[in-house]
C-alpha cells in the first residue's frame, strides 16, 4: 500500500490494547522498585491508561487481570472507563499465584485443584458479561520441572477438559485467545509450550478459540512472523502480546530490543489485510516497566507498534510480488527494506496533528503535568504492588 491517504486512513483505525498491570509496580525475583504515583487501584490504572489513549489516539481498551483487578461492581468499573473515554478489554485470568498450584492449575493431578481452577476460568467469563469484554486470555503457568514428575500425555487430557468448560461457557460473541510458552514457571514441560499446541487445542475447541502470540514467548532465534502469517492462513491467530525480549519473556518494551522483527510481524498482518479492527485481531501489550517511567514507557511502546505498522503498510506489494514472482531475490528483499528504512516519524506527526492530537504524545505526557498529580495525589503509601 502506498498511497498515503489509504496509509493514513489504515493507522487511524489501529487500535492496541495496553495491559492494567503495566501501570503497576513490577519486577524481577529479585528486587521491585517501586514508583511514586503508581496506580493503588484498578481505578487508577484505568485513569492512566485513559491518559495513553488520550495522548496517542490508539490505544481506547484496557486489559484487566483477575484477581488483580477485582472490584465489587465490574459494571462501575466499566462505566468508569467509559466516563474517561476507554472501555475494558480483554479478561486475564491468574491461576498461577495460590497455593495451590504448585503441580499444576487445570493440569494437576488432584481434581478439587482443577476444580478451583476451572472455576476462576468460568469466574471470568461471568465478569466479561457484565464489562462486555470479547475476550478471555488465558495463560496458564501449568508445566512440570522433571522426567516423570507427572504424565504429559494425562496433563494434555486435564488441560482439554478444563478448556471444553470455559468454551461451552462463553457467550455468542465471546472468544478464548489462548497463550502459549515455552519454558518458565516450569523448567522441563511447560504444558502449553508452543503455539502448534495452542493451535491444536483451538482447532479441537471450535471457531470462538484462536491463539495468542506472546512475542517474548519463544525460543531465541524463532521466526514469530512465520507463526503469524500461517495462523492468519488458518483463521486461528486471535491476538497478540506484544512486548520485547533479548534472552527469556523480558517483557520489555514493544519494539524495542529488536524493532526490525515487529516490522516482519506487522507486514504478515498487513498482507493479510488483518490490521482493521474488523479483523478480529487483538494487538495488546504484554509489559512490565521495572526500572523506566510507566506511563511513558507504555506510550513509547503503542508508538513503536504504530512506526512498525506505518513501515508495514508502506511497503509496495505490487513490486514486492512481483519481484517475487521474478525470481528476483536481491529485488523483493529490497522492496520490503525500503519500506523498513523509511522514517514514518514525520508522517505519524502529521496525522496525529489532523487528528488534533499532540504530534509528539511523550512531550505531551511530560508538559502535561498528570505525572506531578499522580504523584501528589497517591501519596498516602499504599503503591500497588505487581499484580495488586
Ligand atoms: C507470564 O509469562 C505472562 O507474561 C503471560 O504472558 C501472561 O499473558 C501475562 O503473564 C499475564 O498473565
Ligand atoms: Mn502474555
Ligand atoms: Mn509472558
Amino acid at each position: 500500500m502506498s498511497d498515503l491517504t489509504a496509509v493514513k486512513e489504515a493507522l487511524r483505525a489501529q487500535r492496541i490494547e495496553t495491559p492494567s498491570w503495566a501501570f503497576a509496580n513490577s519486577g524481577t525475583r529479585f528486587k521491585v522498585f517501586p514508583q511514586p504515583g503508581v496506580p493503588r487501584t484498578p481505578e487508577e490504572k484505568i485513569a492512566d491508561a485513559a491518559k495513553v489513549h488520550e495522548l496517542t489516539g490508539i490505544a481506547p481498551t484496557v486489559a484487566l487481570h483477575i484477581p488483580w483487578d477485582r472490584v465489587g461492581d465490574f459494571g462501575a468499573l466499566s462505566r468508569y472507563a467509559n466516563d474517561l473515554g476507554i472501555a475494558i478489554g480483554a479478561i486475564n485470568t491468574n491461576v498461577f499465584q495460590d497455593e495451590d498450584y504448585k503441580l499444576g492449575s487445570v493440569t494437576n493431578p488432584d481434581p478439587a485443584i482443577r476444580r478451583k481452577a476451572t472455576d476462576h476460568l468460568l469466574e471470568a467469563i461471568d465478569i466479561m458479561d457484565v464489562t462486555g469484554s470479547r475476550d478471555l486470555k488465558l495463560w496458564f503457568s501449568d508445566g512440570i520441572n522433571y522426567p516423570g514428575q507427572d504424565d504429559l500425555r494425562s496433563r494434555q487430557d486435564r488441560l482439554a477438559a478444563a478448556l471444553r468448560e470455559a468454551y461451552d461457557r462463553l457467550g455468542a460473541d465471546q472468544r478464548i485467545l489462548l497463550e502459549y510458552k515455552l519454558f518458565e514457571p516450569a523448567f522441563y514441560a511447560t504444558d502449553i509450550p508452543d503455539w502448534g499446541t495452542s493451535y491444536a487445542h483451538c482447532v479441537e475447541l471450535g471457531p470462538k478459540a484462536t491463539v495468542c502470540i506472546d512475542t517474548g514467548h519463544h525460543a531465541p532465534g524463532t521466526n514469530i512472523e512465520f507463526i503469524v502469517a500461517f495462523l492468519l492462513r488458518q483463521g486461528k491467530l486471535g491476538a497478540f502480546d506484544f512486548n520485547s525480549r533479548f534472552y527469556a519473556d523480558d517483557d520489555l518494551m514493544a519494539g524495542a530490543a529488536d524493532p526490525f522483527q515487529l516490522f516482519r510481524i506487522m507486514w504478515e498482518i498487513v498482507r493479510a489485510d488483518a490490521l482493521d479492527p474488523s479483523a478480529g485481531i487483538n494487538f495488546m501489550l504484554d509489559q512490565c516497566h521495572n526500572i523506566e517511567a510507566k506511563i511513558p514507557a507504555i506510550i513509547r511502546s503503542v508508538l513503536n507498534v504504530q512506526e512498525a505498522t506505518a513501515k508495514a503498510l508502506l511497503v509496495d506489494r505490487d513490486a514486492l510480488f512481483a519481484a517475487q514472482q521474478a525470481g528476483d531475490v536481491l529485488g523483493a528483499n529490497a522492496v520490503l527494506m525500503d519500506a523498513y528504512n523509511t522514517d514514518v516519524r514525520p508522517l505519524l506527526a502529521e496525522l496525529r496533528e489532523e487528528s488534533g492530537l499532540d504530534p509528539d504524545p511523550i512531550a505531551a505526557y511530560h508538559r502535561s503535568g498528570y505525572q506531578d498529580k499522580i504523584v501528589a495525589e497517591r501519596a498516602d503509601g499504599r503503591q500497588a504492588g505487581w499484580g495488586a
